[in-house]
């Protein structure tokens, strides 16, 4: 995604979104998504996080400000950090996603966090949680839903 070039940037996305139906982007800005997906919330809480791939293929630098969704009332921005061996998380006013550049939300990393969910996150589903960045442009992204067993320390 280092060079792109508009018309071959539509073809691959075209592409990508008949294979995979996975790949989200705002030709104004210059954003592309991709690898989006959240967790299936654990019985009994309101909580689950979502994660994706941001590309900014523009010149310019971007910064995702804000994220927003009709299953919560509340995602908020997130990273985990290790601090004395200890895993935090904290809130982040902001990510920059560099020009050219991209950024990965991942777990141990940048996460999109949930709270509030107005209804459990089933395995499967499809939520669609909106972007919003500091050129005032947004992007709706689809993510679906991995069941809590997807988890990578299972794949070890
Ligand atoms: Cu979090």
């Amino acid at each position: 995604m280092r060079n792109v070039f508009a018309p071959v940037l539509t073809l691959v996305l075209l592409i990508c979104s008949v294979l995979v139906n996975s790949v989200f982007a705002n030709e104004s800005n210059g954003m592309v998504v991709e690898n989006s997906y959240a967790r299936e919330s654990i019985p009994g809480t309101t909580i689950s996080s979502a994660y994706m791939t941001l590309n900014n293929v523009s010149k310019n630098n971007l910064r995702l400000i804000a994220a927003s969704s009709s299953v919560s009332d509340r995602v908020e921005i997130h990273e985990h950090t290790m601090e004395n061996g200890l895993m935090k998380m904290r809130q982040r006013e902001y990510v920059e996603i560099l020009a050219k550049d991209s950024t990965v939300f991942q777990p141990s990393g940048f996460h999109l966090m949930i709270f509030d969910l107005k209804q459990p996150l089933k395995a499967k589903e499809n939520i669609k949680i909106t972007l919003h960045f500091d050129d005032e442009s947004s992007i709706d992204v689809n993510y679906l839903v991995k069941g809590l067993k997807q988890k990578k320390h299972h794949h070890h």
